[in-house]
């Protein structure tokens, strides 16, 4: 029997993924490639809807590139591409924006948030359109799942309208793809902010764990995570973040249940709990930092595999794309 297709994205927008792109996203997408046809795509594409350095960016895209294999994508298994290496994620976009409506476009609240950041000036044509890419990105795989956090639930739904009102207009073309939204316990928060999620844009960097820092360095910033004074080791979410966060990690990492974690330290100091939250830590990324600078020193080897995960994404994109081509009347080229 062939699997169903899977894919799913990340930007390669800084030089090293952090715990909660780790345990939100990674952890489940190894698990994943085991009984589905995978592609992860790495969206260079939307990266560069808003500024980036042309450097940074292919340095990033190759260190993203690299930490997803060192924490467990099998090239083998899963495509593991880049967006611009398949044309078929522009060309499709193109043919979707012309079914969007400006409106439609206009009510995605990421592109809001975003924008009222930075103010409209600062928004580029391509960070509107955003949301209408990665619904290309999404249906030129006929995945039947997508799994994504939970911020991209509203961009799913539009991916869904848009094939819909394509096949109901030009006929059977697209698979109506389901979002998998990562669970709970998975939503990792920053140790110096613990109200809100740990994130690449963190106001203080001490409140983000990324795989590629040194332990010393991930020891540190576990052992100055932000707690409360009440001295008590418990799970409770509003009103103790900060232990609530470290149980959390702790737990996603190690399996171990919040329930046992909370009996096995009842009396115990927080000095004794971020010790040991920091040991789990350090074991999980160390072996993938350590595997990421190795597969970084050959590049040459790196830039191979993402040849050949591009040339698997190209067979299935190029054939939707076609079809699509076909629908809305292009003729072929002889
Ligand atoms: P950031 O907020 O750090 O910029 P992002 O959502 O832009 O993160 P992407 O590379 O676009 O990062 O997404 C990679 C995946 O990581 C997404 O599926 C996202 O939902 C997930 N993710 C990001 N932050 C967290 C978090 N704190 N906890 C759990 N999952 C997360
Ligand atoms: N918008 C997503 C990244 C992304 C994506 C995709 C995710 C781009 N294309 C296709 C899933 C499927 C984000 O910010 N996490």
């Amino acid at each position: 029997m062939t699997k169903p297709n899977l894919l799913s994205g990340m930007q390669p927008s800084a030089g090293s993924l952090h715990l909660g792109n780790y345990l939100g996203a990674l952890v489940n997408w190894a698990k994943m490639q085991d009984d589905y046809n995978a592609f992860y795509c790495i969206v260079d594409l939307h990266a560069i809807t808003v500024p980036q350095d042309p450097n940074e960016l292919r340095e990033n895209t190759r260190r993203t590139a690299a930490q997803y294999l060192a924490a467990g994508i099998d090239s083998e298994k899963a495509a593991l591409f880049v967006q611009s290496h398949v044309p078929a994620h522009a060309q499709l976009a193109w043919v979707l924006n012309c079914i969007t409506g400006m409106g439609e476009a206009g009510r995605m609240t990421q592109f809001k948030d975003k924008t009222q950041k930075g103010g409209s000036d600062s928004a580029s044509v391509g960070l509107f359109t955003y949301p209408i890419l990665q619904a290309a990105d999404i249906l030129l795989y006929q995945p039947k799942v997508v799994p994504v956090g939970e911020d991209q639930r509203q961009h799913l739904e539009l991916t869904r309208d848009l094939a819909t009102r394509f096949n109901s207009r030009f006929g059977q073309t697209f698979v109506i793809p389901e979002a998998v939204i990562l669970k709970e316990t998975a939503k990792i928060y920053d140790l110096q902010a613990p109200e809100s999620k740990m994130s690449k844009s963190a106001a203080d960097p001490k409140g983000l764990v990324n795989i590629m820092d040194e332990p010393s360095a991930v020891v540190k910033k576990i052992k100055s995570a932000v707690t409360d004074t009440d001295g008590v080791i418990r799970f409770d979410r509003e009103n103790k973040p900060g232990i609530s966060n470290l149980l959390g990690i702790h737990s996603a990492i190690s399996g171990e249940s919040i329930a046992s974690l909370e009996a096995r330290f009842e009396g115990a100091g927080y000095g004794a709990l971020k010790g040991e939250v920091a040991d789990v830590v350090v074991g999980a990324i160390e072996p993938i930092r350590d595997r990421a600078i190795e597969l970084l020193s050959d590049r040459t080897e790196l830039d191979r595999l993402l040849a050949a995960g591009a040339a698997r994404a190209n067979e299935v994109a190029e054939k939707t794309l076609a079809d699509v081509y076909d629908k809305v009347g292009f003729i072929k080229p002889i």
